[in-house]
């Protein structure tokens, strides 16, 4: 079966915080449009909720005066998988703004990111975000159970029960009150969830107050997923743990409230093919005549920038032989902007930047070219198929994108080499890549110079590797994946083809 073409046995529900679109008012006009995310996930989910008569539930990008104000639908030169989700099919959740404020910039990303990357340090625990937290997770739940009543109208009879796909940490709570409203009100439905960014050891889920309600609002899933297998463990060991449930580590099952939770690592991939169009029709973007040395990534903490910068000073101070012949080009896209933390790390990384081509620049060459904002699909492919080395350095990272985007864009011969920290769970399963321990600057800088001289044929073997995996689990395969997981999906002549 293509793995294009995965079907589920029921209309797929997707919720998640943001919707596969945002909503922008036009200043003149005072209209509602809608533009398109480009992301990977939207590409491979999308279809499949058109497909299967489905829906979206999630927040538009913009608080609405009034909530019932419609959503148009999209701009007839949209080419993107979200312009088949009509507007009918999508779900606009709505909150108070202080309440999603709070729900959103206080618990998500400054209590949940920081402590789910194990950096509890710099997370801030406060009740009163974890009551909005609570609140907008009702909220979703809500709007999740409403359009589980159309769809259960509007299936057929033999299709199979509706699938409800819960994504991320910004909805932890929902799934137990989507399951426990649907069992009251009678209606079928399978549940998943999945988790984007790693689940912590047990030492540090537990520094949470409400660690043991976010556990049970999981556990109201059939199905929670995770990159890798570790976060896996992490989640079961937290299970056995918190709330004393029954596991069975071997086949990553957890008993709770007298069901059984099967627990899964699902990697997520890339639109490889994608990916490789743009980077066979993109022109040229750098003009520089030195090596590229890469790093693409949001402006966050644990992406590990300012340990990458100090790691590319010390390879200029250790091997004064890439002087003039090596530029690092960091291109890191604005992030949480609103949020204390990223705007003392935008600072610091101005700060750092400036310090080191201030030491090592010469009349004709500058060490480091920061950019900062986004880039297009396009230049983002010239980047990635132009560069020597890439460095996929973060301190810690659920998957990280950038690794396989990057591998999948290297069409040139002979390629460039990855460099990928283990603290990403792309780190995990990109065995031919060279690996950095992105604290140790000193290794660090070893590293970079390593693949800034390493042989052509070995870059050509590894990347070979690299590749061929990335194409086979691209991100249908994962959507696949997750349908199976589920026991979801339909095959074609009742054969399973994952790879
Ligand atoms: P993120 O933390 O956002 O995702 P990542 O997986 O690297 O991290 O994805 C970033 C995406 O943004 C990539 O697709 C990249 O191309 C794009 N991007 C980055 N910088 C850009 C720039 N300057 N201009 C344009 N595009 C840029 C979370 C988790 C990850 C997990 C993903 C998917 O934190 O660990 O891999 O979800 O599950």
């Amino acid at each position: 079966m293509d793995a294009d073409n995965a079907e589920a046995t029921g209309s797929l529900i997707v919720v998640s915080n943001r919707l596969p679109f945002v909503l922008k008012r036009d200043e003149k006009t005072k209209q509602l449009q809608r533009k398109a995310s480009p992301g990977g996930l939207v590409t491979a989910v999308a279809p499949v909720v058109v497909r299967g008569k489905g829906y979206w539930v999630g927040w538009p990008g913009i608080h609405l005066e009034d909530p019932n104000e419609a959503i148009p639908e999209s701009d007839p030169s949209d080419r993107t998988p979200t312009a088949g989700l009509l507007s009918d099919k999508v779900v606009a959740v709505h909150a108070d703004p202080a309440v999603f404020d709070s729900y959103y910039n206080g618990c998500c990303n400054n209590t949940f990111w920081p402590l789910f990357h194990s950096m509890p340090d710099r997370a801030s625990f406060s009740a009163e975000h974890w009551k909005n937290y609570y609140t907008v997770n009702k909220e979703f739940a809500q709007k999740t159970l409403a359009a589980l009543e159309k769809v259960s109208k509007e299936q057929g009879p033999d299709a199979g029960p509706p699938l409800v796909w819960v994504h991320d940490y910004h909805l932890m709570l929902a799934s137990n009150w989507i399951r426990q409203s649907a069992e009251e009100l009678n209606l079928r439905c399978k549940l998943g969830f999945f988790l984007h960014i790693p689940f912590p050891p047990w030492d540090i889920f537990r520094l949470f107050p409400w660690s043991d309600e976010v556990l049970q609002g999981m556990l109201g899933c059939d199905m929670v997923g995770f990159h890798i297998e570790d976060y896996c463990l992490n989640f079961v060991d937290c299970c056995q743990r918190r709330l004393g449930c029954r596991v069975d580590r071997k086949n990553m099952l957890v008993e709770h409230g007298g069901r059984t939770v099967r627990v899964r690592p699902l990697p997520i991939g890339i639109p490889f093919d994608r990916f490789v169009q743009l980077a066979q029709s993109a022109p040229k973007v750098i003009s520089s005549s030195t090596k590229i040395v890469l790093g693409v990534d949001r402006l966050d903490y644990t992406k590990g920038l300012v340990h990458r910068l100090k790691a590319f000073e010390m390879l200029l101070e250790k091997h004064p032989e890439h002087r003039e012949k090596v530029t690092l080009l960091q291109i890191s896209v604005p992030s949480r902007t609103d949020v204390k933390e990223y705007q003392e790390l935008k600072e610091e990384m101005d700060q750092l930047v400036g310090r080191i081509n201030g030491r090592f620049t010469t009349p004709n060459w500058s060490p480091i070219r920061y950019i900062y904002g986004c880039v297009s699909q396009d230049e983002l492919a010239a980047f990635y198929r132009d560069a020597a080395v890439a460095l996929v350095t973060p301190l810690r990272d659920g998957m990280n994108l950038v690794a396989k985007e990057f591998v999948a864009c290297q069409i040139n011969e002979p390629p460039g080499v990855l460099i990928v920290s283990p603290f990403a769970g792309a780190g995990e399963m990109m065995h031919e890549a060279l690996i950095c321990n992105p604290y140790e600057i000193g290794a660090a800088a070893e590293v970079i110079h390593r693949a800034l001289t390493m042989p052509e044929d070995e870059r050509q073997l590894r990347m070979n590797y690299l590749r061929r995996r990335e194409k086979i689990n691209d991100v249908n395969c994962w959507m696949k994946s997750f349908l199976k997981a589920m026991g979801s999906l339909i095959y074609e002549d009742g054969e399973e083809t994952l790879p």
